[in-house]
C-alpha cells in the first residue's frame, strides 16, 4: 500500500493530482483545509491537502504525474528575492554605546541566517512533494522570524531616537522654564506656554527655535498697547485708579506733559484726592510747570457742575485718592465718581507698580475688577528686574495694558507698553 499526501488549491485540484500520480484506483483517504498563519497569511490562499492511497501492484501502472505537482508546487514557491530585498530595505544607524553594538551583532547574525538561507542549494534529487512543501515553508518562517526580528530592532532605535529628541527638547524647555520663573512668570502661566509649544517641537528643533516659539506667544499674549484715545471730538475724561504710592501723581503728570506738548492736546487736571494736602500741592506744581488748569472736587456732585467748565477740552485727566481696596465706603466713593461720566466719554487706568507681590496684585486687581473695566500701567519699572508680574496680570485679567514707566523724572521716564521688550527681558534677551 502506498499513501501520500497531495497539496492543492481547491479540494478537487488536491484529488486530481493525487489520481494524476497514484492512478483513477486511487482511495481519498483524508481531507484537510490548510489555513495560512504568520506574517504571510495576507498573500497566502487556504489550501488543501488530500491523503490518497492505492496498492502498490496498481500505482505501478499509474501514470506518474510528478512533473505537474512540480509545476503546482513552483507557482506556490514564495519569491526569496523579494523578502531578501525587503530585508535589505531595512536601514539601520548603529549608535555608539554596548547597547546598540549588541544590536549590531544580533542584526549580523539575522542577515548571515537569511543568506544561509538564500544560498542554500536546492535539492533537486528529493521530489517529494510533502518534503518540498515542507521545506519551503520552514524557510517561510524562518525567513518571517528574521523579518520580525529585524523590524523589532528598527522599531526600539526609532523609540530610542524618539527620546533622544524628547529628551533634548525637554532640555531646552526645562531652561526656558526655569529662566520665565526666575523672572517672576506664575508658574501656571508658564506651563500654559510651553504646552501650547510641544506639540509644535520636532526632530530638529534648536534652542532657537524654542525660544522664538515662546517668545511669540508671550509678544501674543499680551498684546498690543491700549493708548489715550485722542480721536474723538468730545471731552474725555481719564481716571486714574490705585493704590497710594504707586505714582498715580507723577504718571498724570508725564501723561498731561506728554498729551500737551507732543500731542498738541488741550489737557485740564483735576484731583479728587483730597484727603492729603501735600497730593493736592504735588499736582499743583505739576499744573503750574505744564501751563494747565487743576481743578480739585472734595465730592462726586461737584463733578457734575464741574463738566460744563470743562468742557471745550480735549483731555480732563483726573486724579483719585488712593485708599485701601478693601474698604467699601472708599470703593463707594470712587465708583460715585467715576459714574459722573458716561463710559463713552471716560477711561480707567489702574495704576500699579511693578515692585508689589503677584498675590497683592491679585487682590488689588480683583476688587478693582468689581467696580470697573480699566486698562493698566504698571509704575516702577527701573526698580525691580522682574517684570514677570507684567504679564501675569495681563493673563490673570485680560484687561489691556497701556503704558510703563520707569523712573522718577517727569515728562521723560514713560513709555507705552511695548510686548516684545518685555518678551525679550523675561527670556533673558537685552531689552
Ligand atoms: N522709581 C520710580 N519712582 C516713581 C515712579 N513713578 C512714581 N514714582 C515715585 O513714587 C512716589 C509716589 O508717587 P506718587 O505719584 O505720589 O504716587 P500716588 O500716591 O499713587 O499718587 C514718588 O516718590 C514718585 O516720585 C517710577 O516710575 N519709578
Ligand atoms: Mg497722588
Amino acid at each position: 500500500m502506498i499513501i501520500k499526501k497531495y497539496i492543492g488549491k481547491t479540494e478537487e485540484e488536491a484529488i486530481e493530482l493525487a489520481k494524476a500520480d497514484l492512478g483513477a484506483g486511487a482511495t481519498i483517504m483524508n481531507t484537510k483545509e490548510m489555513v495560512p498563519h504568520g506574517l504571510f497569511k495576507f498573500f497566502r490562499q487556504p489550501s488543501f491537502e488530500v491523503t490518497a492511497a492505492i496498492d502498490e501492484l496498481q500505482q505501478a501502472s499509474a501514470v506518474s504525474a510528478l512533473d505537474k505537482t512540480s509545476s503546482t508546487e513552483s507557482s506556490e514557491t514564495p519569491d526569496f528575492s523579494k523578502l531578501q530585498q525587503a530585508l535589505n530595505e531595512v536601514q539601520f544607524t548603529p549608535a555608539p554605546d554596548s547597547k546598540a553594538a549588541q544590536k549590531e551583532a544580533e542584526r549580523e547574525r539575522l542577515i548571515k541566517n537569511s543568506q544561509i538561507l538564500e544560498n542554500e542549494p536546492d535539492d533537486d534529487s528529493n521530489n517529494s512533494d510533502n518534503e518540498s512543501n515542507k521545506e519551503i515553508e520552514e524557510k517561510l518562517n524562518t525567513l518571517q522570524d528574521l523579518l520580525e526580528k529585524q523590524m523589532t530592532l528598527s522599531r526600539e532605535e526609532e523609540k530610542e531616537e524618539k527620546e533622544r529628541v524628547v529628551d533634548k527638547n525637554q532640555a531646552y524647555l526645562d531652561l526656558i522654564r526655569k529662566q520665565l520663573i526666575q523672572n517672576e512668570v506664575e508658574e501656571c502661566y508658564v506651563e500654559q506656554i510651553l504646552d501650547e509649544i510641544a506639540g509644535t517641537l520636532g526632530h530638529n528643533t534648536t534652542l532657537d527655535n524654542i525660544l522664538a516659539s515662546v517668545y511669540q506667544k508671550i509678544v501674543l499674549k499680551i498684546g498690543s498697547p491700549h493708548l489715550i484715545d485722542l480721536k474723538t471730538k468730545r471731552t474725555r475724561y481719564i481716571f486714574f485708579v490705585g493704590s497710594t504710592g504707586v505714582g498715580k501723581t507723577t504718571t498724570i503728570a508725564k501723561i498731561a506733559s506728554m498729551m500737551k506738548l507732543a500731542k498738541k492736546s488741550k489737557v485740564a487736571l483735576v484731583t479728587s484726592d483730597t484727603y492729603r494736602i501735600a497730593a493736592v500741592e504735588q499736582l499743583k506744581i505739576y499744573a503750574n510747570i505744564l501751563g494747565i488748569p487743576l481743578y480739585v472736587v472734595y465730592a462726586a456732585e461737584e463733578m457734575e457742575n464741574l463738566k460744563n467748565e470743562l468742557y471745550g477740552y480735549d483731555l480732563v485727566l483726573v486724579d483719585t485718592a488712593g485708599r485701601s481696596h478693601n474698604n467699601k465706603e472708599q470703593k463707594e466713593d470712587l465708583c460715585n465718581i467715576l459714574k459722573t461720566v458716561p463710559e463713552s466719554n471716560r477711561e480707567i487706568f489702574l495704576v500699579l507698580s511693578a515692585t508689589t507681590k503677584y498675590q497683592d496684585l491679585v487682590d488689588i486687581t480683583r476688587t478693582y475688577s468689581e467696580m470697573c473695566q480699566y486698562n493698566i500701567i504698571f509704575t516702577k519699572l527701573d526698580e525691580t528686574d522682574r517684570i514677570g508680574n507684567i504679564f501675569n496680570i495681563r493673563i490673570l485679567t485680560g484687561a489691556p495694558l497701556s503704558y510703563i514707566t520707569q523712573g522718577q523724572n517727569v515728562p521723560n521716564d514713560i513709555a507705552k507698553i511695548d510686548a516684545q521688550k518685555i518678551a525679550k527681558q523675561l527670556l533673558g534677551g537685552n531689552s
